[in-house]
């Protein structure tokens, strides 16, 4: 049975997930969530009432959360690419890089964004402040964090990868890396070099005017 997956390509979220799907190579239907298709909407609103995206559904099975969409794929539909570590230590580490993008890096730049969604009088300029510290202070401890190896743990693409890339792509446009960090900088030239990701870019490069913050002309 063909896996669906309820998204849009130009979420983070997604894209963290669907680098998993297209690094191995693995079939899926896309069920995009837009206006323009209500069937998907209303089909994921009925099986997830919380209603973040992406959902994977796989026969019975509905898997929500990246992170736990990449887990379940390494299980179910494992392929030639092994973003979960056999070595359990290295695999810890890998879970743990993963939590750190999604919260430290994912969260604060996606708490900028949807403030510059909401009305001038509904927004939080003092969260918005402590969101931006965030990011600065994720940007100097992975610069160092990420000196001396390819990936986010070693030299192998993992699930932290998968996390890092949209990331670091979006929170780049929302609060500039600052140059001295460059190995950062290489990190996320890197991620943007690596096919699965810019598939992912490149499908979502239609939906740019719509970045609430005004999309830089680059990527
Ligand atoms: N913890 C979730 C976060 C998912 C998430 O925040 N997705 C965003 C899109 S990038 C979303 O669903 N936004 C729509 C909404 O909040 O209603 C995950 O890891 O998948």
């Amino acid at each position: 049975m063909t896996l669906e997956f309820y998204g849009h390509p130009f979420s983070s979220y997604c894209q963290k997930a669907q680098i998993a799907l297209y690094e191995n190579g693995i079939p899926f239907a896309f069920k995009m969530l837009s206006p323009d298709h209500p069937e998907n909407g209303a089909a994921f609103a009925a099986m997830w009432p919380i209603g973040k995206f992406p959902m994977l559904v796989d026969g019975d099975t509905q898997v929500m959360e990246a992170t736990s969409i990449i887990e379940y794929l390494a299980v179910q539909h494992p392929g030639p690419v092994s973003l979960i570590p056999a070595d359990p230590k290295l695999a810890v580490k890998v879970r743990m890089m993963d939590r750190i993008f999604d919260n430290y890096v994912m969260t604060p730049q996606g708490k900028c964004v949807i403030d510059a969604i909401r009305s001038p009088e509904n927004r939080d300029p003092a969260g918005v402040a402590d969101a931006r510290k965030m990011l600065e202070t994720s940007y100097a401890w992975l610069d160092k964090q990420l000196a001396g190896h390819d990936w986010a743990v070693g030299n192998d693409f993992t699930l932290a990868d998968c996390a890092a890339a949209p990331s670091l792509f979006y929170a780049d446009w929302t609060h500039a890396i600052p140059e001295q960090f460059k190995t950062l900088k290489a990190y996320r030239a890197r991620l943007l070099a690596r096919p699965s990701f810019a598939r992912a870019v490149e499908e979502a490069r239609p939906f740019r005017p719509f970045f609430p913050l005004g999309a830089p002309d680059r990527d």
